[in-house]
C-alpha cells in the first residue's frame, strides 16, 4: 500500500499473460535509517511493503501524498493503470514490479526509463537499490527493429560463416595520427596469413586536431580495401562517430558509407538512448558497434547483494538491463564483459552473451533475472574486451562461444615483437581453438612462436594490476 492507491499485490499474485500485458522489472532495496525509524511504529515487513509499493507508485502513477481525487482528477485512470509490486522476498528485500502497457509509448525507451527508473533511486526511504532485470512485452519488442545485421548479417557481410572475430584498438588510446593509424591497419590486416579481421577506434578517439575523423576514416578504409584484395579476406573498421550533436554523427556515418565502410562505432552510454535509436533508424545502412564507456558508473556495485543475497550498498542498474535495452534499440555488437578481463563482470559475462543472442532467454539459476522472448529481434555480437591477450583465447571462446568479437588492444600492441608479431600471435591462438588444438601443448612444441612469446609475457590469466 502506498499513500493513495494500493500498489501492492495480494500474496501469491502473478501477472496474467505477462508478455502480452505487462512490462516487468526485478529489484532489490535496502531500507534507510529514516525508514527503519518507522519500525517502532510498524513491523519491518510493513516498512518493506511500503518501500516496494512506493517504488511502484513513484515509477507509475503515484506520489508521496494523497492528492485531489474529485472530478477530473485523473485518479480513476491512475488507479486502473497503476503498477503493482509483487513477489516480495522479505529476507532478501527483492521484489518485482508489473507495469500495465498503457503507462508507456511502445517505441520510446527514454520515456520508458523516465518512468520505471526515473525517480526511484532518489527516494530517502531506501538507502540502496539495484535493478537486476527488465522484461519487455511483445508489443514493445514489435515496436523496435532490433539490429539491422546482428550475428547472421555481419557473418554474411564478412563472408565468415563461423568462428569468432578479432579486432584491435590502437594503443596508445590517443597518440597516433590518422596516417599512423592507417599504417597500423595495414600491418594488422596483412600480418601472417592475413586473417586479422578488424581495427577499432578507442572510445575517446573522436575528431581530434591531430587525428581528424574524416582523414582517419578515408585512410584506414583505404588500407582496409587494399588488404582485402591482397589477402582475399573481408575486414572491418569500427569508426567512432560518438558526438553529443546528432547531426555530426549522421554526417560522419555518411562519410563511412561513402568510403565503403560497413560499421560505425558509438559510445552508446555517453551518447544516450535517443542517439542510438536515431542512428539505428536513420543511418545510411551501416552496422552499429556499441562501446559501453561510462557504464561502470551505472552498473557497478561491489556490495555482497549484487546478486540478490546479502546487503547492497549503492544504487545501480545491471549490465543485463543495459544489454537488453541496446539489443532492443538495434546495435549489432556490444561490449558485454568477459571472463579473464581487466574489467569487473560479476561472473555475468556468459549470461549477458545469452541475453544478447538467445531467442528465448531463460532466467539464470544464480543471477536474479527475468528471461526474455525476443521474437523478430536478431542476435547481437558480444564483444569480449579489456586486458585480453592471446593466452586467454581458449578460455574466453570456450566460455562465450564463437559469436563473439575478441578485442585486444594492449594484448596485441604490447607484444615484444611489435604489432606484426602481436597480430600473428592472435592469429595462431584463434587458429588453434578453431582446430580444437590445445594452446598449452602447441606452445610447448613451438617455443619460438609469436604466440609462445606472448604467453611468456602475459601467461594465461587475467592482468588486473597495470
Ligand atoms: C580495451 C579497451 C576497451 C575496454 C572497455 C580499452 O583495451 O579498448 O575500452 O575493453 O571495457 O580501452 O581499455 P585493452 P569493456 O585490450 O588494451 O584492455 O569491454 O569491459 O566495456
Ligand atoms: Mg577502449
Amino acid at each position: 500500500m502506498a499513500v493513495q492507491l494500493d500498489y501492492l499485490a495480494k500474496k501469491g499474485w502473478k501477472p496474467k499473460n505477462p508478455d502480452k500485458n505487462y512490462l516487468i522489472t526485478f529489484l532489490k532495496v535496502e531500507l534507510s535509517k529514516l525508514a527503519l525509524k518507522e519500525i517502532k511504529k510498524r513491523s519491518l515487513k510493513k516498512v518493506f511493503q511500503d518501500a516496494a509499493a512506493s517504488v511502484a507508485a513513484e515509477s507509475s502513477t503515484g506520489t508521496w501524498t494523497k492528492v485531489y481525487s474529485g472530478p477530473n482528477s485523473g485518479i480513476p485512470m491512475a488507479a486502473k493503470k497503476r503498477a503493482i509490486a509483487y513477489d516480495l522476498n522479505y529476507k532478501n528485500l527483492t521484489f518485482k514490479v508489473a507495469y500495465p502497457l498503457d503507462l508507456f509509448e511502445m517505441n520510446n525507451v527514454s520515456g520508458l526509463l523516465a518512468g520505471i527508473v526515473g525517480n526511484i533511486a532518489g527516494m530517502k526511504m531506501v538507502s540502496a537499490m539495484r535493478v537486476f532485470d527488465i522484461r519487455f512485452p511483445k508489443k514493445m519488442i514489435d515496436a523496435f527493429p532490433g539490429p539491422r545485421f546482428g550475428v547472421p548479417g555481419i557473418r554474411k557481410l564478412l563472408k565468415k560463416p563461423k568462428g569468432c572475430l578479432v579486432a584491435t584498438v590502437p594503443k596508445p588510446k590517443i597518440g597516433r595520427t590518422a596516417k599512423e593509424q592507417a599504417i597500423l591497419a595495414k600491418t594488422l590486416f596483412t600480418a601472417g596469413k592475413g586473417t586479422y579481421d578488424g581495427i577499432k577506434d578507442d572510445e575517446n578517439l573522436t575528431d581530434l586536431s591531430f587525428n581528424k575523423f574524416s582523414e582517419r576514416t578515408k585512410k584506414v578504409l583505404n588500407e582496409l580495401k587494399k588488404a582485402e584484395k591482397i589477402t582475399g579476406n573481408k575486414k572491418f573498421y569500427l569508426c567512432n562517430i560518438t558526438h553529443s550533436n546528432l547531426e555530426i554523427m549522421k554526417k560522419h556515418a555518411k562519410l563511412i558509407k561513402k568510403n565503403k565502410g560497413i560499421f560505425m562505432m558509438i559510445d552508446v552510454v555517453t551518447t544516450g538512448f535517443a542517439a542510438v535509436d536515431t542512428m539505428r533508424r536513420y543511418n545510411p545502412g551501416l552496422a552499429i558497434h556499441a562501446h559501453r564507456a561510462m557504464h561502470g558508473f551505472i552498473t557497478r556495485d561491489n556490495s555482497p547483494g549484487v546478486h540478490g543475497k546479502g546487503k547492497l550498498n549503492g544504487f545501480s542498474i545491471s549490465m543485463i538491463v543495459l544489454a537488453k535495452l541496446f539489443r532492443l534499440l538495434g546495435v549489432d555488437s556490444i561490449h558485454g564483459g568477459s571472463p579473464l578481463a581487466k574489467m569487473e563482470d560479476y561472473g555475468e559475462a556468459k549470461y549477458i552473451q545469452q541475453v544478447l543472442q538467445e531467442k528465448n532467454l531463460k532466467t539464470h539459476k544464480k543471477i536474479p533475472s527475468l528471461g526474455q522472448k525476443w521474437y523478430h529481434i536478431k542476435p547481437v555480437w558480444m564483444t569480449a574486451s579489456g586486458g585480453l591477450h592471446p593466452g586467454d583465447f581458449e578460455s574466453v571462446l570456450s566460455e562465450l562461444g564463437e559469436d563473439i568479437l575478441i578485442q585486444c588492444g594492449g594484448g596485441l600492441l604490447g607484444h615484444p615483437g611489435g604489432p606484426n608479431a602481436g597480430a600473428i600471435a592472435i592469429e595462431q591462438a584463434r587458429e588453434l581453438y578453431e582446430n580444437k588444438l590445445s594452446l598449452r601443448k602447441w606452445i610447448k612444441q613451438n617455443p619460438d612462436s609469436e604466440l609462445a612469446t606472448a604467453v611468456k609475457l602475459w601467461g594465461y590469466g587475467p592482468k588486473i594490476v597495470y
